[in-house]
């Protein structure tokens, strides 16, 4: 308890040195990310409504008195403020930035209506949508925060074996999602990371293609995508397995995918650009033939969110930084026929890329 506290010490402190060297006199988090990474604690991601940071005095958290108790047990060096009900809470938010006299102030994420509200109340202010600020401090990892996702990633290891365990012809995609989950709550997850995938047969080649009431068949390529909340962190991990023997075809894609994966993860190091990465994967797959059909990016970072900075992405500036995690997660989709993604996730360090889940890769 007592380091958390220091660490969210430390982080406000880091935030208002770069607000000060930006010229912003005043930073508005309305991000619940952002809120629990500030304040080190999970449980404020969804107790509290917002959070002011200003160099010139204590941050300010914005609660419903329905949580101000969770708040204050959570939170000792800063002030709380209760918003008052059956109104618009952002009222509240705005009358305490009309006491400061902050004229630049910066803010993460606001939806339209609410940066209007802001915009209107406080039409002296200027408002920077500014929410880099804290993506970058948020992408280095510190060790306390390895662990806590060495520990999703390790969930997520149970989870994949429980659904890869479960795989056989006459089952359903969602049974299987639901032993892979059920395996994740048991070894102490908060939640899943995001809606399981597990796509079979045709619908493997759909990346994002959930999972259905579609019963597996013999001669499937079933993709499982799956990840876990702990502690506010998450975890984020793909294996693509068959349903009894794979034909040549599928092992042709197979084995492109995980040389594509595997010649990155030997050359993960700090100072990259995440176009670089990304285009390492690329080159295998088009000396396999298959770089036409890889069509996402190769992978994003991981942390308070399922997808934040840094990208590994074809377009993506990022330059990779002891303290990243990332995952690697190539894939190929044949258009009408199936599709293969492996993903892991893993730390960059100084001393090379390390993984953070260890499931197994089957050879073929
Ligand atoms: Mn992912």
């Amino acid at each position: 308890m007592r380091s958390l506290r220091n660490k969210s010490r430390r982080r406000v402190a880091d935030l208002n040195i770069e607000l000060t060297k930006l010229g912003f006199h005043a930073y508005l988090c309305a991000s619940p990310s952002n809120i629990q990474y500030l304040t080190a604690s999970s449980p404020l991601r969804r107790a509290a409504h917002a959070m002011l940071v200003t160099p010139e005095a204590r941050p300010i958290l914005f609660t419903s008195l329905m949580d101000s108790a969770l708040v204050k047990n959570e939170v000792k060096d800063m002030d709380l403020e209760i918003l008052r009900t059956s109104e618009n809470p952002d009222e509240s938010v705005a009358e305490r930035l009309q006491d400061f006299p902050a004229e630049k102030i910066g803010f993460d994420e606001l939806s339209f209506p609410r940066f209007q509200f802001f915009r209107k109340k406080l039409s002296k202010r200027k408002f920077e949508h500014r929410p880099e600020i804290l993506s970058r401090m948020r992408q280095v990892k510190d060790e306390a925060e390895l662990e806590i996702l060495k520990a999703a990633a390790k969930i997520a290891d149970a989870g994949l074996e429980a659904a890869v365990e479960a795989v056989k012809a006459g089952v359903k995609e969602y049974e299987v999602a639901a032993e892979g989950e059920y395996a994740m709550r048991k070894k102490g997850a908060e939640g899943c990371a995001f809606d399981t995938t597990v796509a079979s047969g045709l619908r493997s080649s759909f990346p994002h293609g959930g999972c259905t009431d579609r019963r597996l068949r013999e001669g499937d390529t079933v993709v499982i995508d799956i990840g876990a909340r702990f502690a506010g962190y998450h975890s984020d991990l793909t294996r693509t397995v068959f349903v009894g023997k794979p034909s040549p075809r599928q092992i042709k894609v197979y084995r492109a995918v995980c040389k594509a994966q595997s010649e990155v993860l030997k050359r993960l190091f700090p100072g990259l650009k995440g176009w670089e990465v990304d285009a390492m994967a690329r080159k295998v797959l088009s000396e396999e033939g298959f770089d036409a059909y890889f069509i996402h990016s190769l992978g994003h970072g991981v942390g308070v969110d399922v997808h934040e900075a840094p990208r590994l992405s074809a377009r993506s500036q990022d330059v990779l930084q002891h303290g990243n995690v990332v995952t690697v997660e190539p894939g190929v989709y044949l258009p009408r026929s199936f599709g293969v993604r492996i993903e892991d996730l893993v730390a960059v360090t100084r001393s090379g890329p390390r993984l953070l889940t260890e499931s197994q890769k089957r050879v073929y």
